[in-house]
């Protein structure tokens, strides 16, 4: 068996981090104490019977009736999940009873099958195509996908609360699969929804690090081997394009599915893009897992294709609404699709590629995503939700109370639950600054204690940061802050002390011996960006989109008098403190014609009524000589060299975006 990749960074446990930041405390409190109860109650009343009663008649053994479409198992499954990491913060007791009570549910209803086999809807509207098999279709029924994401709900809850009751029901879950799914004579089935190949490499790490734990699980009789599910995971990743019966199969998946060939030969992301985000993420995390190159080359390759030709300036992924889909190459248009999921899925793909390549270019994305692609899917009372994300509205676009198809804002409470675990990471005697937010880590470096706090961290409005480090005894190790790709000049103090520490992936690298007490403060300068496209793409041609800091901004016609499409010259643009459902910031100028505008954070938009919005703004000319080159410009590709060349700052080649500051 190979080894897992040396050098990987890893992430604190979830329950060492604590966020503390002045915008995204603000945020996180919404969600914890407003979205996740609507989540719950408009899931619990669901076409008025509710999302458990498909539990409840899969143990009365009905069948013919089911709430919802059949990745509902799936979709509470992913509440569950993200109601768990923050359970982990809060020890919400309300949310703790909760999740009991929707445990009781799930046993109930899979201690019904032998096997542990565990999809209400298949069991009720299609007992006799399990898999997809005789007629059905697995594209649709989602088995793979619903029960991958109770293996995640187990996970999460026991790692929150030390239960068990759900992790059985993962357990038995993952045996199932393994039983039913592998080499000959089990059956030849890859997930057609990616998922649960992640989900089963967290079982496998759990019960693999906490052997005490898959001991007691099997003094109850429950079979626990973490090696099965270590395998099915390599397994479905290695049949992909090539899975016996699958050219004969009813609804054949194709490109849609990632199904199209081997992993090894995928090298454009196609198809649907939660799918395939999910997949890449599941094929990051085996590759680390394994250290299996083919894996870690593959993620690359499609890494590469999605961020220099198919990443929106907001993150999303995802341009063709038919089929929520992938486009082709530089096919980004406006209105695009970009759902949540997607923006989810690539940020969490970003967060894998980051532990196996440590460079600041994956959180630079993974961040522009979360602040762009995700955060507007939230309305600011906490209670409407965009599952749809496009880059221009004539006004028709707005966020929904709940949906048909509700997939998002479980997607969206999935992210949120865990986004400390991203603020920092570590690696061989070195600790990473990935976000830059307020919050404090209890960190261990070799054993030994310490505490490493962000504080009065002003991001995104300002460009201002403090990490403070305490420890009762001296620690040399290398501390790694992030660079942001967006920042302009930036100063760093140590203990005072002007510092010009050497850069690395994106990271000033500071090693050294650290002492309590020791104090670094960050000035990092938010200039207003204008970006341009890639000239291989249409849409915007002579356009350019606002960013500052983290942010992208988009003009609302409630803001400037009903007009989203100005000409915009080389006339400064200037920012200005304003107070749109809290403290933020707008991009206040003027148009080629004279007449006043004002940008707005692009997440906040659609809060004040409906109306026209647009992101990509018309410019008379170049928009100035002052470049600040593709790193600026959210980051996006900016390290990334095509070919295996070193991507110049200068041309177009291998870059999505490029950035100019206008000027002052
Ligand atoms: O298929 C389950 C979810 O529903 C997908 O992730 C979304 O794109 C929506 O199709
Ligand atoms: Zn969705």
């Amino acid at each position: 068996m190979q080894e897992a990749l040396q050098g990987a960074l890893r992430r604190p446990d979830h329950k060492a981090v604590r966020v503390t930041d002045a915008f995204w405390g603000g945020q996180l409190n919404k969600i914890h104490t407003v979205t996740v109860w609507d989540v719950i109650n408009k899931f619990e009343h669901d076409q008025e019977k509710g999302i458990l009663q498909n539990f409840e008649w899969v143990m009365q053994g009905k069948t013919g009736e089911h709430v919802g479409p059949p990745w509902y198992d799936g979709l509470i499954c992913e509440v569950i999940r993200g109601v768990s990491d923050i359970i982990a913060v809060t020890g919400d007791q309300k949310l703790i009873d909760k999740v009991d009570a929707y445990t009781q549910a799930i046993a109930g209803a899979q201690d019904m099958d032998p096997d542990g086999y565990l999809n209400t809807y298949v069991t009720l509207m299609r007992p006799d195509k399990r898999w997809g098999q005789n007629g059905g279709s697995l594209i649709w029924q989602h088995e793979t996908y619903d029960m991958g994401a109770l293996i995640e709900a187990g996970v999460h809850y026991y790692r929150a609360t030390g239960k068990t009751a759900l992790l059985v029901c993962a357990v038995k879950a993952a045996n199932c699969m393994c039983g039913v799914i592998g080499p000959e004579p089990r059956k030849n089935i890859v997930p057609a929804h990616s998922l649960a190949e992640e989900a089963v490499l967290k079982l496998y790490r759990l019960l693999s690090d906490e052997p005490a734990l898959a001991e007691t699980l099997r003094q109850t009789g429950l079979k626990v081997c973490p090696q099965d599910y270590l395998d099915l995971a390599r397994f479905w990743m290695d049949h992909r394009g090539v899975h016996h019966n699958r050219a004969s199969m009813p609804h054949y998946m194709g490109e849609y599915a990632q199904d199209h060939c081997r992993i090894e030969e995928q090298s454009e992301a196609v198809g649907h893009a939660v799918r395939a985000a999910l997949l890449y993420t599941g094929l990051a995390a085996l590759g680390i897992e394994t250290g299996d190159r083919k894996y870690l080359d593959a993620s690359m390759r499609l890494w590469k294709n999605v961020t220099l030709t198919k990443l929106h300036i907001s993150g999303g992924i995802g341009a063709i609404h038919n089929e929520e889909r992938f486009g082709y190459q530089y096919d980004l248009p406006n209105d695009a699709y970009l759902e949540t999921c997607a923006g989810v899925a690539m940020a969490f793909w970003s967060g894998e590629m980051h532990r196996a390549y440590h460079s600041a270019e994956y959180i630079d994305v993974l961040e522009c995503a979360l602040y762009n692609n995700v955060l507007p899917c939230l309305s600011a009372d906490g209670t409407h939700y965009f599952y749809e994300n496009p880059l221009i509205s004539d006004g028709s676009v707005e966020r929904w109370s709940w949906h048909g198809c509700p997939c998002c804002p479980p997607m969206f409470l999935k992210l949120m639950g865990c986004l400390q675990d991203y603020i920092y990471s570590y690696g061989d005697n070195a600790l990473y600054v990935n976000l830059h937010m307020g919050s404090a880590l209890q960190g261990e470096m070799g054993g030994r204690p310490f505490t490493l706090e962000q504080k009065d961290c002003a991001l995104p409005w300002k460009g201002s940061n403090r990490i403070v480090f305490s420890a009762s005894a001296p620690l040399a190790f290398a501390l790694h802050i992030r660079k942001p790709a967006y920042s302009g000049a930036c100063t760093l103090l140590l203990n005072g002390e002007p510092v010009q520490p050497p850069m690395k992936e994106g990271y000033w690298v500071l090693d050294r011996q650290w002492n309590n007490g020791d104090e670094i403060a960050l000035t990092l300068e938010l200039p207003v960006i204008k970006v341009e496209a890639h000239p291989y793409v249409d849409a915007d041609a002579g356009r350019v989109a606002l960013m500052r800091g983290p942010l992208l901004y988009c003009l609302e016609e409630i803001d400037n008098a009903g007009q989203v499409d100005p000409l915009l010259d080389n006339s400064p643009l200037a920012v200005e403190e304003m107070d749109l459902f809290g403290p933020a910031m707008a991009i206040t100028g003027r148009s080629a014609q004279g007449e006043a505008l004002r940008a707005v954070p692009y997440y906040l938009w659609c809060n004040r009524g409906p109306g026209k919005m647009a992101v990509w703004l018309r410019q008379d000319a170049q928009p100035g000589e002052n470049a600040l080159g593709a790193q600026a410009a959210a980051g996006f590709a900016a390290h990334a060299p095509q070919n295996n060349q070193t991507a110049s700052l200068d041309g177009w080649e291998g870059r999505l975006y490029r950035a100019y500051r206008p000027k002052a």
